[in-house]
């Protein structure tokens, strides 16, 4: 049988489509190429006797950079500096010691039993120094955010500090600014990527609080490696 016009129609469309289909799938992975040049860079831990020191802080506000109204973690080096990234990397299978200054207001949790402190040794962690195995953050100042790394069970509220207080309004904040000290300590797991992220809506200004901040590597969420 003869081609008929159908057939040249069909043909055309489908390399239209095919070119089409083409240009998307290097659009996505010229997109995912340029997400990956742009994440924030990786602060490494060095163990000594046996453990590791991590010490991270919450801001309200970042105060500069692409999102200046956007909440946001960052990490201290070793070296004493702050760095804007949510992705570390520490030895496998070591006692992680972990210090947030939470420089950040709160409010009651949507869902209460991420008021509890699960995963860390001894299941609990401190508030300036007061151990705590549960926050109710129906009273005080409420928790601001949680530090949790789900695939180990990790999960800590972090209090929040007295929002008519004067607060922290850029990063990296002093600690001359209101702030609570969260203390506690994990083991690391064996090697492996390992997602950690915030699980209080603190997005402010996106639906129901879970957008900008919450997706985004670099603020709310992140990655601990462990080697
Ligand atoms: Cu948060």
């Amino acid at each position: 049988m003869p081609w008929g016009y159908g057939d040249v129609v069909n043909k055309t469309g489908r390399a239209a489509l095919a070119g089409a289909l083409a240009l998307i799938a290097a659009g996505i992975v010229m997109f995912a190429f340029i997400n990956l040049m742009s994440q924030p860079g990786t602060v490494t831990f060095a163990a000594s006797n046996g453990q590791v020191n991590v010490t991270l802080q919450t801001v309200g506000s970042y105060g500069s950079g692409d999102h200046p109204t956007w909440v946001s973690y960052e990490i201290q080096t070793q070296g004493g500096t702050w760095q804007h990234t949510t992705i570390w990397q520490v030895p496998a299978r070591t006692q992680v010691n972990v210090t947030i200054l939470q420089y950040d207001s709160g409010s009651p949790l949507r869902n209460e039993q991420l008021g509890q402190v699960t995963g860390t040794v001894g299941d609990v962690a401190t508030l300036n120094g007061a151990t705590f195995s549960v926050n109710n953050s129906n009273v005080g100042n409420g928790v601001g955010h949680t530090f949790s790394i789900p695939a180990i069970g990790v999960s800590v509220p972090l209090a929040g500090v007295n929002g008519n207080d004067t607060l922290c309004g850029a990063a990296p904040c002093e600690p001359s600014s209101p702030h609570n000290v969260i203390k506690f300590s994990f083991m690391s797991p064996g090697p492996g990527n390992y997602p950690w992220q915030c699980f209080v809506p603190c997005g402010l200004g996106w639906l129901y609080g879970n957008g900008g901040p919450m997706g985004t590597v670099g603020y709310m969420g992140g990655f601990m490696k462990v080697v």
